[in-house]
């Protein structure tokens, strides 16, 4: 073994010294001063060497740092416009081949080599300058400056660019003066300048394509992503549009096709008041898909406006087209402010719904008959961009009564004390928003909200709004010190709510009192929903069936295999598994995978964008929706996508009556991706093959109320026309889930249909408690959902079609129920009533194989 690893210590022996202890020394002659002069000699030879050594490392050093070592340089770009005072503008300044152009882009040119020269931070590193373009007024010029700064000295450039206007300022100072003492003229003369430096998206991109466009009046230009409509865009590009329009006017670009990947970080357009791509002037940054009820129309502050596209490696998305147009500067849609003497009327935003121009600057001075007071409310309120908070609203902002308002919301109501009133609407540079609508009202000082209840925000409401229930005053202000009646429930709070929300497992109260006590059981049981049974928190998805109908173990975050029960999931291996509504949730959560099979459906292939006005849906929002027509007359009814060549309706719909026989399929015209009654165009008409009513629905209950519609031949899926997902048997929509309906039907009871889709959301009611409203006439296939307070519902015209749901994770919707009937239209306590898709996905299944 080796001992020094074997944990002994090491004790050397005699035998390894090195020299023999034998051995004697013979000692030196004056031996101190023989050791004294060689120790001097050889102490100085060293130091020389020790010296030469030194100062050859050190130039060696200074050498290599100033010929051979490679400093790393950073490209940086820099944009900017300045005014050219002393100059005017002459149409061939638009051409950049033009003579005029050459010249004056050269003189400019100069001019920022000589201002760069003469600060250090910046001429160290400059390269060169492009001028751009010109514009009007006097003379805007627009350049980028390069710069190839060494790393780590990137700030002290981006600090010397943050100052450029007074580099230029004092740059020209000392000119001036050097021209006036030497009697030269002054060349030429800059003012409003604005630098940034440039988003290095802009100028990595390997494609780059650059287009101008001058519009003109009555003329509409097309502006379009490179392979619209044929082909997806490709990637790795930028192109740019420069836009300009004639003096006293200004750019007006309309998108009426938007679809590009969602996140702005990949692809994106940005629209800039500017014809370079200044960061202080950038109007927005849009990516994602906007419908073309969107209103994605933005308007210039002066004749320029620059777009930009960028787009990364990834492809297929279709791409925008846009329009571009002129509109006079002062009237029209832009026209705003002014003097409003009604004793009512409305203003609003220039441009609204569509967005505002930057450097808005409005004011509407409100005069009321004296002795009367003011109301204002703002009904939309879109003034909000990115940096700005709602407190200080530094940027774009509502001036009234001293206050500035900005951000997002509706019905917020300010009130003056005097018969008059200012407003001020303002906007800077950059990112605009859509604006607003207002309505402005005189009255009574001492009589605010004549006969009505006026609310802690001064809205007015109706008198027997106050202590329903119901937040209609938007602070709640209605809601508080009620005197409860007998049919309400007395929450803690001081809030009323009506009995029959009591233990329906939402808490209406807003502090649990109508979900505590239900009589069933304690806090840390779980309550079997089907049977009220009590089982421990512990035994809910232990894998185990506890409830004895296995609803413990249906509901489940995770995804066991258990006992197939009614309220589980079954793959088609026919193996059950615990997760809530598993199927297109995007994990695998059957053993086969089937549970994320056939899941391309219930997508909308748009971006969640603000909608501005009314219920209408935006185009595509709801590519599932379809319109039944009697052939060659109006619509009927509604119906659902399933797949290429199914849908889903009601059987009341295809009901034959004496006069016509609807469950014929030659009765019907079906129309797919269609959005307005009174523009079929862009719709896919279809006629049918085959109609399948329910085998036991009952005209008299409406029992059943499920009829399956088969195409003549197959449509092709697109943007508008996709199909819904069908929910499994056990697919879950929860009590007070928030849900959509969709239709053409009429618009209150009684009424006419609407052109374009309306869309309303409400929330899945409590069976028992709708039953109880309903007078008992639920069955076990109906569900209810609406908004007990009344004015949200379907109506005569919406049946057949889809009551859609999002999925948990939020990505696509699901059909979960089939319009039926109801107790009138959006009546108070009178929800409408749905036929359960769950309770017929088998027959779905087994008539049409989805
Ligand atoms: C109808 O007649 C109808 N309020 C549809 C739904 C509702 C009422 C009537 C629900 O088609």
């Amino acid at each position: 073994m080796d001992p020094m690893h074997s944990g002994m210590r090491y004790t050397p022996k005699a035998t390894e010294h090195e020299w023999d202890p034998s051995l004697q020394f013979l000692p030196a002659s004056d031996s101190k001063k023989l050791e004294k002069k060689k120790g001097l000699k050889a102490g100085a030879v060293i130091g020389l060497i020790v010296f030469f050594l030194v100062i050859s490392l050190m130039t060696g050093l200074l050498v290599w740092h100033f010929h051979f070592r490679k400093v790393v340089k950073i490209k940086k770009m820099y944009t900017g416009s300045m005014r050219i005072t002393n100059q005017v503008f002459v149409d061939s300044y638009e051409n950049p081949n033009s003579t005029e152009f050459k010249t004056l882009a050269k003189q400019v040119s100069l001019e920022l080599r000589e201002i760069y020269s003469k600060t250090p931070q910046l001429s160290k590193y400059y390269i060169d300058s492009t001028i751009q373009a010109f514009s009007e007024g006097s003379v805007i010029a627009y350049y980028t400056s390069e710069f190839h700064v060494p790393s780590g000295h990137e700030d002290s450039v981006d600090r010397a660019m943050s100052s450029m206007d007074q580099i230029v300022h004092k740059s020209q100072e000392r000119r001036r003066t050097a021209k006036l003492t030497s009697g030269k003229p002054v060349d030429l003369v800059f003012d409003d300048v604005v630098t940034a430096e440039l988003d290095t998206r802009l100028f990595q991109t390997p494609k780059a394509l650059r287009f101008y466009q001058h519009t003109r009046s009555n003329h509409i230009g097309i502006l379009e992503s490179p392979g619209f409509p044929n082909y997806p865009y490709p990637p790795n590009q930028m192109v740019q549009w420069q836009l300009r329009a004639d003096r006293g006017y200004v750019i007006k670009l309309d998108f009426d096709t938007f679809n590009l990947e969602e996140n702005c970080k990949n692809d994106f357009v940005r629209i800039y008041d500017s014809l370079v791509a200044i960061e202080s002037r950038v109007m927005d940054e849009i990516c994602g898909y906007y419908s073309p009820s969107d209103h994605l129309a933005y308007v210039s502050s002066g004749n320029v406006m620059l777009v930009t596209f960028v787009t990364n490696e990834a492809r297929d998305y279709p791409g925008f087209r846009a329009h571009v147009s002129q509109i006079p500067a002062t009237t029209g849609v832009m026209k705003c402010g002014g003097t409003l003497s009604a004793s009512s009327g409305t203003f609003k935003s220039p441009n609204y719904p569509d967005y505002y121009p930057p450097f808005t600057s409005c004011v509407w001075s409100i005069q009321v008959p004296s002795g009367k007071y003011i109301k204002v409310t703002f009904e939309k309120f879109l003034v909000s961009e990115p940096g700005q908070d709602g407190t200080s609203c530094s940027k774009d902002y509502v001036k009234i009564n001293g206050k500035k308002l900005c951000g997002e919301f509706s019905n917020v109501v300010e009130t003056a004390e005097e018969s008059y009133l200012t407003v001020v609407f303002s906007s800077d540079a950059s990112y605009v928003d859509r604006g607003f609508t207002a309505k402005y009202e005189a009255f009574e000082p001492k009589d605010p909200c004549p006969k009505k209840f006026m609310c802690g925000n001064s809205n007015c409401i109706d008198q027997k709004l106050k202590c329903d229930g119901w937040n209609d005053c938007g602070d709640n202000s209605d809601e508080s010190d009620c005197k409860c009646s007998s049919s309400q429930i007395s929450c803690r709070n001081g809030m009323c709510k009506p009995k029959f929300w009591l233990c329906d497992g939402v808490n209406d109260c807003g502090d649990n009192t109508d979900e505590q006590n239900c009589g069933f059981c304690s806090k840390e049981q779980f309550t079997c929903p089907h049977n009220n049974k009590c089982i421990s928190e512990k035994q809910k998805c232990d894998g185990r069936d506890d409830c004895g109908d296995g609803s413990d173990e249906a509901e489940c975050a995770r995804s066991n295999e258990v006992k197939c029960t009614q309220y589980t999931y079954q793959c088609k291996n026919k193996k059950c598994v615990s997760k809530l509504n598993p199927e297109c949730d995007g994990t695998n959560d059957c053993t086969d995978g089937s549970d994320e099979e056939n899941c391309d459906c219930g997508k909308q292939p748009y971006k969640t964008s603000r909608i501005v006005g009314g219920q209408d849906a935006s185009q595509g929002e709801f590519p599932w929706q379809v319109s039944l027509h009697i052939r060659g007359s109006s619509h009927v009814c509604g119906a659902s996508i399933i797949s290429d060549r199914w849908l889903v309706t009601a059987a009341h719909c295809v009901q034959d009556d004496a006069k016509t026989r609807y469950s014929q399929p030659g009765t019907w015209d079906v129309y797919l991706g269609l959005h307005e009654q009174r523009d079929k165009s862009k719709a896919v008409k279809r006629g049918l093959k085959r109609i399948i009513s329910h085998p036991s629905y009952n005209a008299y209950t409406f029992d059943c109320d499920i009829a399956l519609m088969e195409l003549d031949s197959p449509v092709t899926f697109t943007d508008a026309i996709r199909p819904i997902c069908l929910p499994s048997p056990s697919y879950v929509f929860p009590v007070a889930k928030s849900v959509w309906i969709t239709g053409w039907g009429a618009t209150r009871e009684g009424g006419y249909g609407p052109n374009v889709l309306q869309k309303a959301e409400v929330r899945i009611i409590n069976g028992t408690v709708c039953n109880d409203l309903m007078g008992g006439q639920l069955t076990s296939r109906m569900l209810c959902a609406g908004v007990l307070a009344g004015g949200v519902d379907a109506c005569q015209g919406d049946s057949g079609g889809p009551l859609s749901s999002l999925s948990t994770e939020g990505r696509r919707m699901f059909l979960a129920g089939v319009v039926s009937w109801g107790d009138g239209c959006a009546r108070r306590n009178k929800p409408g009533i749905y036929t359960t898709v769950t309770k017929f996905r088998g027959w779905i299944k087994e008539m049409t194989q989805v």
